[in-house]
């Protein structure tokens, strides 16, 4: 496809999927004319910047962290600052595709009074795991120095959670305090494909309800050592495992809390090779993997051909839940006009002020058009007007400063600051070799 083909391209798609997936149209519907936000380079000479969240002390400051260990703090008109470097922890990376690092980070919600902080990072194979996994998953609590605020105390770790990965991929890794206080946190299938293979029982992880691989997972770090499960926990009181929130995922790369309205958790799961979806997670829910994918039937053997009828329930006898939305994936739709991406980056409900135009409605991106070359695209998600079913309608957000239409670059994430602004993490590569991971924010044109 020519680039100039491409916004025409996009539109035809949406409509495209409006029609596919019988979304009925509502007022609330995006024109791609409404708003054409631009990206405004915040801070680069990162290796693959992989989130950004504020450094909730009132300070207005940003906290962004390196997939290869470093996290820095960002002031406006400063250089990043390094905050803490947890290099020296991680399993030693490939200088090629990785999706192991430092993969998530979030504050503990009285930070500016308590310095609590948590880290999801891949560390080497503990001692004691299953022969042939290939690394350990850390949940840890760190604080920050009693005499620098603006540094984290490296001796300070407290490990709160470890979890063997038989694979190097799907790891999601994010975490995030949820409006109870609790610290969610996704953990992908375990790796390979289709959620079969090394490490991966014969209905898969996401199904398996005594693993951690495929899950959100919810824990209380304020009580118990070294966390306790919150009451209302879905298994905690048995046929799982306690720490359970939610499962049926493959690897949830990145989810958040709506700051307003039903403060609902939004995630995205990226798919196999056929479509790429999101979701909003609720207690006990079963997202289908890997029996579904989007909203069709999967099957693991035979990956690009889904079954046409399926269980419509899981081995716990709960019904599936389906996406919010989801879209077609190059991998399987190569020359369909309604494909969209590879990869789906997870992002944010909008409820910022730079863009009344998107109050509401989830900004995400998918990381790439193509695996060998950066062609990340974002897009403005609409939730259906009242009676109009539960599929939210798609719609691209066309970049003011990209006459390309896309980012030019991999989207390795989004984040948001304290006023709910949007960022863009952007890596020129598709491995961690180079200095060419940016911090965009995304500002009016
Ligand atoms: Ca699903």
């Amino acid at each position: 496809m020519k680039k100039s083909d491409f916004l025409s391209g996009m539109r035809a798609t949406v409509l495209g999927l409006v029609f596919a997936f019988q979304t009925p149209p509502c007022e609330g519907v995006l024109r791609a004319a409404d708003v054409k936000p631009g990206l405004k380079l915040v801070a680069g000479e990162f290796v693959s910047p992989a989130g950004l969240i504020p450094l909730t002390d009132g300070s207005g400051k940003n906290l962004v962290w390196d997939q290869v260990g470093q996290v820095y703090l960002l002031a406006k008109g400063a250089p990043p600052k390094l905050f803490l470097d947890l290099q020296g922890r991680l399993v030693k990376l490939n200088e090629g595709f990785d999706e192991r690092g430092v993969l998530g980070l979030a504050l503990h919600p009285d930070f500016k009074r308590n310095g609590k902080l948590y880290t999801f990072y891949s560390a080497p194979l503990r001692a004691g795991a299953p022969a042939g996994f290939n690394h350990t998953a850390r949940i840890s609590e760190f604080k920050v120095s009693e005499s620098d605020k603006e540094k984290v105390d490296l001796g300070s770790e407290r490990l709160l959670l470890e979890i063997d990965k038989p694979q190097m991929n799907h790891n999601s890794g994010r975490l995030a305090f949820g409006p109870d206080g609790f610290l969610y946190i996704g953990v992908g299938d375990g790796g390979e494909g289709n959620d079969v293979g090394l490490g991966h029982p014969p209905i898969g992880n996401g199904q398996t309800l005594d693993t951690l691989l495929g899950k959100f997972l919810r824990i209380d770090v304020d009580h118990g050592s070294p966390y306790a499960i919150p009451q209302d926990n879905p298994f905690k009181n048995g046929k799982g495992r306690p720490e359970i929130f939610a499962y049926g995922l493959r690897n949830p790369w990145g989810f958040s809390f709506d700051r307003g309205g039903k403060h609902e958790l939004f995630s995205a799961d990226v798919g196999q090779d056929s479509f790429e979806e999101i979701n909003i997670i609720v207690k006990g829910g079963n997202y289908g993997w890997n029996m579904r994918e989007g909203f069709v039937c999967f099957d693991p053997k035979n990956p690009v051909k889904p079954p046409e009828n399926c269980a419509e329930v899981g081995a716990d006898g709960k019904p599936f839940i389906d996406p919010i939305l989801a879209y077609k994936n190059f991998k399987r739709f190569a020359k369909d006009p309604e494909a969209l991406g590879i990869s789906v980056t997870g992002g944010y409900v909008y409820r910022g002020k730079s863009f009344p135009d998107l109050q509401g409605r989830y900004i995400f991106a998918d990381w790439s058009m193509k695996w060998i070359k950066g062609e990340g695209v974002l897009f403005a998600a609409t939730r259906p007007s009242s009676g109009g079913g539960t599929r939210w309608s798609l719609a691209p957000l066309e970049l003011g400063s990209h006459p390309q239409g896309h980012v030019g670059a991999y989207v390795v994430a989004i984040g948001e600051d304290e006023n709910g602004e949007l960022y863009v993490m952007t890596n020129d590569s598709n491995q961690l070799v180079g200095k060419t991971g940016k911090v965009y924010r995304l500002v009016p044109m």
